[in-house]
């Protein structure tokens, strides 16, 4: 028998992305370094598909038709560079590496790089969707050749998820490593999604006086509105939830240090690099930094400030709405700044991304699938080279509806002393875009003063350099 397609790495993601392959009709070929793992894969879930399980790295190229299609699902990092030279030597040219980890996309970048002289192509795959997805369909972001995603891509299209209207949530990102970059980018915005949930949660808790079980109603309420989105739907899952073990709020005995395994921090550091304002999605990985720093937060306990004193019943509600149209202004900011940071990414390594193409297949499958992602299409589809979303007409006239309550929300969470980084930082930056003037002038004063870095003027051409320390006079610099 000859395989399709082949797996390599058969933790918890390979092995349901093996089966998914398999259940879709696909003969699958599947190894991993322990044995253990591909006989029990065979042994459980033989009766759902072909699968050809291989022993040795040898017998697993062997056993793919050709082109041969290999997919490496190990850990990121060094241990796929060692699946990578492990198996590189076995294949010929115009054979495929699919290497579906986490990978960082400049890893990806050398690795396609190193590859492809070699002529083979190598596909950076972003997978979003964790385990559940991996076998019911993800959301996939290949990227490497086009040539390579003429064969790949009809199997890749079978095995993904469905967006609403039926397409499948994947597209040809574009080469080397702009699947993974897209990738990073999309589980930064999934941080910041995930930080205005949790202080729409927290003002309703501490400024509205909910519980978290009436919260939980008030996030199912949200569902069925804008915000539909499986975020929204899993947060009132575990808002409702109650721990067997003590009758509390699951929420309440679940200790508040939130943990992180780097592509939040990754998609800032880029932007960073890349010069993008992405201050929501930084705000939300330092938010998870800070609530890890227990001795700070213990000896920080006692410092003056508010204690929240909770609404009455009927200001609540009347909040709790306010909460909703600060949420989602605060992730259409969020969003702006991704989709600026995957412009500057396909811009700085010419990879011709179409942003709209990414929204589209990010609308099922993946952790930040939502309805809002077919709006986020349309304005794409409506003009390619959009701004910003902000440009979009639509976001634009929503955000001025929702703009003074989210001000409110945020003058309520100010007096009352309660957190919110995230719609702090959406707020400023949708503020800082708007300004006639920003005292961005004055930092050019003050750097020329103290380091002759000279300015700009706004009635004249050229570079101006003032004598601070002498007559004061303007030199042209
Ligand atoms: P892990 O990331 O836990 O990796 C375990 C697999 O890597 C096992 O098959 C293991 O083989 C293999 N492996 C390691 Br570790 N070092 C190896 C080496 N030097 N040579 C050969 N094989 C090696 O698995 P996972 O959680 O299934 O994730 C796989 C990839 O998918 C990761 O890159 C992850 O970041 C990414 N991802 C995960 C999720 C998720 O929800 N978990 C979602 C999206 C993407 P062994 O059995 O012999 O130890």
């Amino acid at each position: 028998t000859s395989a399709q397609i082949g797996v390599t790495g058969l933790a918890v993601m390979g092995r349901n992305l093996a089966r998914n392959f398999a259940r879709n009709g696909y003969t699958v070929a599947v190894h991993n370094r322990t044995v253990s793992r591909t006989k029990a894969l065979v042994e459980e879930f033989g009766d759902e598909g072909d699968f050809v399980g291989a022993e040795t790295a040898e017998e697993f190229v062997a056993a793919l038709e050709r082109p041969r299609r290999l997919v490496i699902m190990v850990k990121a990092g060094q241990p796929t560079d060692a699946v990578i030279e492990e198996f590189a030597p076995l294949l010929e040219p115009g054979d495929m590496i699919i290497d579906g980890g986490n990978a960082h996309f400049a890893d990806t970048r050398r690795r396609e790089r190193e590859l492809r002289e070699r002529g083979i192509h190598f596909v950076g795959t972003g997978i979003s969707g964790g385990e559940e997805g991996a076998l019911h369909g993800p959301s996939i972001m290949p990227g490497g050749s086009k040539e390579s995603y003429g064969s790949l891509g009809p199997m890749l299209e079978k095995i993904s998820a469905k967006a609403k209207d039926g397409a499948p949530c994947v597209t040809h990102v574009g080469p080397d490593g702009a699947g993974h970059f897209v990738k990073m980018v999309h589980n930064g915005i999934e941080y910041a999604d995930m930080q205005l949930i949790g202080e729409a949660y927290q003002l309703l808790r501490d400024v509205a006086g909910y519980a978290p079980a009436q919260i939980a109603d008030i996030f199912r309420t949200w569902n069925t509105g804008r915000l539909d989105s499986y975020l929204i739907e899993i947060t009132a899952e575990v808002l409702s939830h109650v721990d067997a073990a003590t009758g509390k709020p699951f929420v309440d005995v679940v200790v508040d240090q939130a943990e992180q395994k780097g592509t939040g921090r990754w998609t800032v550091q880029i932007a960073l690099d890349l010069g993008v304002p992405v201050s929501g999605i930084a705000e939300a990985v330092f938010a998870r930094s800070l609530s890890g720093h227990a001795p700070l937060r213990a000896a920080s306990r006692d410092l003056a400030g508010p204690k929240p004193s909770p609404l009455s019943e009927s200001e609540a509600a009347a909040f709790a709405d306010r909460v909703e149209q600060a949420l989602y202004a605060s992730k259409i900011v969020s969003y702006t700044q991704g989709f600026h940071e995957i412009a500057a990414g396909s811009e700085e390594y010419g990879w011709d991304i179409d942003l709209g193409a990414v929204a589209s297949i990010w609308r099922g499958g993946c952790i930040i699938r939502a309805a809002f992602l077919d709006r986020i299409r349309a304005a794409y589809d409506a003009r390619a080279d959009l701004p910003s979303l902000l440009s979009d007409e639509t976001f634009a006239r929503e955000i001025a509806e929702a703009q003074d309550d989210w001000r409110e929300v945020l003058v309520a969470a100010t007096r009352q002393g309660v957190p919110t980084p995230g719609f702090a930082a959406a707020l400023a930056y949708y503020d800082a875009l708007r300004a006639e003037r920003l005292p961005a002038a004055l930092t050019q004063g003050q750097r020329d003063f103290f380091g002759a870095h000279t300015y700009r003027r706004v009635d004249r051409e050229g570079s101006f350099h003032t004598l601070w320390g002498g007559d004061r006079s303007e030199v042209t610099a």
